[in-house]
């Protein structure tokens, strides 16, 4: 019997050791990961030529957003229940939002406002009137800059990047893009400098680039975080630019770094405005089903809704992502599985979970039998990302029937599924990292205009 107990308190003692070591997020990736929705902006001189990519020779005459307000952006995007906005400072092409001191290739030889205005700065302000939070993207590939491909062009960068990080209040996240041409001048970038940049004048902000550090990309422009999707990789050998998509896609149950996956993906075909896409915005429905391969995936939705020339986010894209939330909202208003009995796993806390052993399955009760088509499941990830297996039935009244088999939950996981009744679920959690903490489950009724054309 001693024996007996010696052994299981050793088995104890050794997985909660390994559960010491597993990667956890940092306090600013933790509250990164349950903003959920985030709006991205692009705009800049590409608006204007009709381009996806600019070559940094166009003019900044030809920028005149004559009606440009952001309140309109920024309340429209709240309506849709986003919770940052990040603007394209700077693209490929070099041109800046913001009157940088660095160089005349900017709002201020624009006519707009007489090239008193700041873009930037409203947007800032915007977002700190309409309670968003503020990031932005900054392109190290810059086609106008002549220091280009020399590593003066570093210490440029780093100049620009300080007056934003310096200028306009706090900001959540910075937006580093690996990208760059085929034909772009050969050049390091100094992004070791650049992201501790970031942490002195930014703590709070959490860094993007292909491989981390802060946020990792999804490793597609087409919303699909991977059905397996781990918060944690190992970047050593990669570099931004060059990282495997499908690695990033999925993450590495063996990672060693918590570095979460966001999934950004455009409202229209390209990331800016274009007339000819008008009618080509997604539907409030489509939008819905990027929700669930995104956050429903363990990830977050970075959504870019492009400004138009007039400097107005379409009324078309305002629409649709108002739709997106309403229906959003009708489908997870109402928590199935709110009842006495499961106290912990509803109070929408992270921080209270009960914990899961591998194979003991856990029984939600309903307060009475219930249609139901979706579940959701969260992990307190504060503790690391456990589950890398589960199960999700449902009692038919003689037996347990299975719903679904999948694989690792993390932040959030939502199942989709034909419709059952039923007046309990099981979970059972088949192979975990560590002892698998669950935070928060929920049985719903989708809306019926999820389905809706
Ligand atoms: C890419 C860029 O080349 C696109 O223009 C866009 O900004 C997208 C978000 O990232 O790497």
């Amino acid at each position: 019997m001693v024996h007996k107990f010696f052994c299981f308190a050793l088995l104890l003692l050794g997985s909660q050791a390994f559960a010491q070591n597993l990667p956890k997020p940092s306090p600013a990736q933790l509250a990164w990961q349950q903003l959920e929705t985030t709006a991205f902006l692009h705009f800049t001189v590409n608006t204007y030529t009709d381009k996806e990519w600019g070559d940094g020779t166009e003019s900044p005459s030809i920028f005149n957003p004559v009606k440009f307000d952001a309140n309109q952006w920024v309340s429209a995007l709240k309506a849709g229940g986003f919770k940052m906005c990040i603007i394209t400072a700077k693209h490929h092409d070099g041109f800046c939002l913001w009157p940088s001191k660095y160089t005349d290739h900017s709002v201020k030889n624009s006519p707009w406002k007489n090239g008193q205005g700041d873009i930037v700065k409203e947007v800032a302000d915007a977002c700190r009137a309409q309670g968003l939070k503020f990031g932005f993207y900054l392109s190290p590939w810059d086609q106008h800059e002549k220091t280009y491909g020399t590593n003066q062009y570093n210490d440029f960068y780093k100049n620009q990047l300080r007056e934003l990080l310096s200028n306009y209040g706090v900001v959540h996240e910075v937006w580093f893009d690996g990208a760059r041409g085929p034909n772009a001048k050969d050049m390091q970038y100094d992004f070791q400098g650049f992201w501790s940049m970031v942490k002195e004048l930014q703590p709070q902000a959490v860094c993007f680039s292909d491989a981390g550090p802060g946020v990792r990309w999804v490793g597609n422009e087409s919303g699909n975080a991977g059905e397996t999707c781990w918060s944690t990789i190992i970047t050593a050998g990669m570099a931004p630019g060059v990282a495997d998509s499908k690695y990033l896609n999925t993450g590495d149950e063996k990672g060693t770094e918590w570095i979460p996956a966001e999934t950004d993906v455009s409202i229209r075909p390209g990331w800016f405005y274009h007339p000819k896409e008008d009618d080509k915005v997604r539907s409030p429905q489509n939008l819905v089903n990027l929700y669930y391969q995104s956050v429903g995936r363990n990830s977050l939705l970075l959504l870019n809704v492009p400004p138009n020339r007039e400097g107005l986010l379409c009324p078309q894209d305002v629409a649709a992502i108002k739709e997106f939330r309403s229906i959003l909202n009708e489908t997870f208003k109402t928590n199935l599985a709110k009842s006495g009995k499961n106290k912990k796993l509803v109070d929408n806390k992270l921080s209270t979970w009960i914990n899961a052993p591998e194979k003991a399955a856990i029984e939600i009760n309903l307060p009475k039998a219930a249609t139901f088509d979706r579940f959701m499941v969260q992990e307190n990830i504060a503790e690391g990302q456990r589950i890398a297996e589960a199960q999700l039935e449902y009692w038919d009244g003689s037996s347990w029937k299975l719903i679904k088999n999948f694989t690792t939950v993390g932040y959030k996981r939502l199942l989709r599924f034909d419709a059952v009744t039923a007046s309990k679920l099981r979970l059972t959690v088949l192979r975990a990292l560590a002892p698998a903490q669950i935070a928060e489950v929920g049985v719903y009724k989708a809306s019926m205009k999820e389905s809706e054309k």
